[in-house]
């Protein structure tokens, strides 16, 4: 169990300034965003940012009155960064308007830090002498235990309550804060409980729904050679065989080097290390464990993706056909990004008859609009996803599947969604979770990942990065699809997309690495590295690319 270090007491500012002076003092002289997922670059510019995001924290719990969580990750980057996320008390990412507090404090000079704390302070009206508490976890990183370590500095100059999980995936750490501020409704504040939840409510659905024989448990699994591999480990021994996990890339290589779920996503191949069979089910989660995709390759050797697009639909379908056996009312959505697949949202509204909303990047923006149904699920095309369902529909799913009034159907399908509540990490998208979830959909369904892969085809579509001078000079409206600056790059994309059947494509700046992202889809496969040539070169000469130009071939053949 979980147990609070630490006792409270009044801040000593003199104290902290000379941490923040010496101890930690500012080592990188460039600026530092809180972007799409927290602060991420180098993992040796993040010392003091570390520092001053304990402090941060402190002040974070004094104004919700609840446990923060800080989670120190670079999740899908490469080993050589790092960062951190805060985690708000309902286990959502840190509100927008404290995302601009985070990047000031984080930025300023260090005998500034004690003047931007007070300015925090009294802006927020904070009460300093009230009590509060951090949980802080860290991924595998080699630079991890030195940057929590900087993060604990901040805490108890703070003289804040805090609990060092350790090594634990970024979901695990979203579920400590969440249980911790729940008071144990949501589960046990302990690794145990994590497995044990997710793991008693998978085998409790495997039990009792039907496999018609074609559904194998079976699963490889990639696992970046991150933390993932560590909980997997574990959970394995809570499944105690109802799922048979083969883990590959489980921390002998590189971390996310030629592997990971980022990696599978955007290069669309198998990573290294793993055994490659046709029609093998393969799973590759990322670096912190909190995204996932799936993949096989057929007889011709030929490589199918299924990602968070896909899993989206399994999923919402699958709540659907439960929603209706228990004649259960519940409004069930989904909510996307741009990089959603054009013929994955035509068949959820057109096909699935399901809400779809479409929102930018990034997991906070998704669970936002996720909450405004009674079942939301969301996620990323990059496998970054989950379900959330609110109160009143838990409720009422716990109630129906308690009715003896109601027919067996209704009561076991309502039951069936009571332990798909518990399977699901309702905190944030959580590969070990969102695994379990498709597996048992696979399981009472029968299908292999082929039959899966059948409901619909995707468009094909690529997705490139570009370096430019300043990722900034990018600006898009409309949940990132159109770009308003520079200018005239709007202008070109449009006449780039509208030579292509189905042509579709929108530039944005990424929160998590120094480049600028390119999404193209249209009809053609042919038409496809094309087409992203033509949209890589506007921006590059459009928004001050760097490094290589690109070069558009002269045909519409691959490249
Ligand atoms: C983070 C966010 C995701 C986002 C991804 C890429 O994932 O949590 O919502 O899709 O970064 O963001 P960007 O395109 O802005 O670089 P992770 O798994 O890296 O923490």
């Amino acid at each position: 169990m979980l147990e609070l270090q630490n006792e409270i007491k009044s801040f000593d500012f003199s104290f902290i300034n000379n941490l923040a002076k010496n101890k930690h003092k500012k080592a990188y002289q460039g600026i530092v965003q809180y972007g799409t997922a927290g602060f991420r670059t180098r993992a040796t510019s993040l010392d003091h940012v570390l520092f001053r995001m304990g402090l941060l924290t402190v002040l974070r719990s004094q104004v919700k009155k609840a446990t923060i969580g800080l989670m120190i990750t670079a999740s899908h980057n490469l080993e050589i960064d790092n960062g951190v996320k805060v985690v708000d008390p309902n286990g959502e990412m840190l509100e927008t308007s404290w995302e601009i507090i985070a990047t000031k404090l984080a930025n300023v000079e260090d005998d500034k830090v004690i003047s931007i704390l007070q300015e925090i302070i009294k802006e927020q009206n904070i009460d300093t002498s009230l009590s509060a508490s951090v949980i802080i976890g860290r991924d595998t990183r080699s630079s991890s235990l030195n940057l929590s370590q900087a993060a604990v500095s901040g805490i108890k100059a703070m003289n804040s309550k805090f609990i060092d999980v350790g090594v634990v995936t970024t979901p695990q750490l979203h579920y400590f804060v969440v249980s911790m501020n729940k008071n144990r409704d949501y589960g046990i504040p302990a690794l145990e409980g994590y497995y044990k939840k997710i793991s008693e409510a998978y085998k409790k659905i495997i039990e009792t729904t039907i496999n018609n024989g074609k559904y194998s448990n079976k699963v490889q699994l990639d696992a970046a050679n991150g933390v993932g591999a560590l909980a997997i480990k574990e959970l394995k021994k809570y499944l105690n065989g109802a799922l048979n996990i083969e883990i590959y890339n489980s921390g002998e290589g590189q971390l996310n080097y030629m592997c990971g779920a980022d990696y599978v996503k955007q290069k669309k191949i198998s990573p290294l290390n793993i055994p490659i069979n046709p029609y093998v089910k393969c799973v590759s989660i990322d670096g912190d464990a909190d995204r996932i995709v799936y993949y096989y390759i057929d007889k011709y050797n030929q490589f199918h993706l299924l990602d968070g697009d896909r899993i989206a639909i399994l999923v919402a379908d699958y709540l659907k056909e439960l929603l209706q056996q228990s004649h259960l009312n519940l409004q069930l959505g989904l909510v996307q990004t741009a990089y959603a697949n054009g013929n994955s949202t035509v068949y959820i509204s057109d096909t699935l008859n399901i809400p779809v909303a479409c929102v930018r990047t990034g997991v906070k923006y998704l669970h936002h609009k996720a909450l405004e149904f009674d079942i939301g699920v969301y996620f990323e095309s990059n496998g970054h996803g989950t379900v959330v369902f609110n109160e009143s529909a838990i409720n009422t799913i716990y109630m129906t599947a308690n009715n003896n009034s109601l027919s067996s159907i209704q009561r076991k399908a309502a039951q069936t969604l009571s332990y798909v509540i518990d399977v699901v990490n309702q905190t944030v998208g959580d590969a070990i979770s969102d695994m379990l979830l498709v597996e048992l959909i696979l399981h009472a369904k029968g299908w292999d990942i082929v039959t899966w892969k059948k409901s619909y085809s995707d468009l094909p579509n690529k997705q490139v990065k570009i370096e430019v001078q300043d990722r900034n000079a990018i600006i898009t409206t409309n949940e990132e699809r159109c770009c308003i600056k520079p200018k005239e790059l709007q202008k070109e994309i449009d006449k780039i997309v509208t030579k292509y059947e189905k042509g579709r494509s929108f530039v944005r700046s990424s929160g998590t690495e120094d480049v600028v992202r390119i999404y193209v889809e249209c009809e053609n496969d042919s038409d496809i590295d094309k087409m992203a040539a033509e949209v890589s070169l506007a921006v590059y000469e459009l928004a001050g690319g760097i490094g290589i130009k690109p070069i558009i071939p002269e045909s519409n053949k691959q490249i």
